[in-house]
């Protein structure tokens, strides 16, 4: 069975939400999110740079969440949950680029500034800049979404990618400014794929 490595706090969420939407069985391995966890020799040899979600499919081994929820979809194409038409398909990689590179990427960084660095690595001048660029970005996802209930109409991964990102954004208490954006969590929170994954891995 395909095994997912992650934390219940984690990006490894998504990769068991798309598992969740595409009714795939796979086993949730913990990890200890130290760095006696992440960075043990074993935990290296799985992905060199320690870090959840990793997915082990008998001998293949696949890091990086987009990576990985792409592989997943693409055991059941079917589905759709990765477009197989190609221009869908190309929108929807488009928009998982842009969860990490335009939103996950200044709410890591503001956690980092904030609170992950010890105190000396840490840059507070940033911190204004990162909020910068996340409202910027919910500007263009707001156009995105424009009256749609899903990014791409039907339900993809791109939703998966942005939505468990926005998810962290609000417990981080970054405005998402938009009242299309905060209907789209409601909206995505109220799955039943993702309700599941609640039950199954983060209550239990
Ligand atoms: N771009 C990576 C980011 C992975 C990542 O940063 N994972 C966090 C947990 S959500 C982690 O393992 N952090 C440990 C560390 O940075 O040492 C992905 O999307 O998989």
């Amino acid at each position: 069975m395909i095994q997912i490595y992650g934390a219940k706090i984690s990006r490894a969420i998504r990769c068991l939400w798309a598992a969740e939407e595409l009714n795939l069985e796979v086993e949730f391995i913990p990890v200890e999110m130290s760095l006696k966890g992440l960075r043990s020799p074993e935990f290296l040899a799985l992905n060199p740079n320690g870090k959840v979600p990793v997915l082990k499919d008998d001998s293949f081994v696949l890091w990086e969440s987009g990576a990985i929820c792409s592989y997943l979809a693409r055991l059941q194409p079917e589905q759709d949950l990765l477009p197989r038409d190609s221009k869908k398909q190309g929108l929807c990689e488009q928009w998982m680029q842009f969860a990490i590179a335009e939103v996950d990427a200044h709410l890591w960084a503001h956690r980092r500034h904030t609170f992950i660095y010890p105190e000396e690595k840490r840059i507070a001048e940033v911190v204004p800049s990162l909020h910068y660029e996340f409202k910027r970005s919910m500007g263009v996802l707001d156009q995105g979404l424009s009256n749609k209930d899903y990014l791409l109409g039907d339900f993809t991964l791109a939703d998966i990618m942005i939505g468990q990102t926005l998810f962290w954004a609000v417990e981080s208490q970054f405005p998402l400014v938009h009242d299309s954006i905060e209907q789209y969590v409601r909206r995505l929170r109220g799955r039943s794929g993702f309700r599941r994954v609640i039950e199954k891995y983060v209550k239990s």
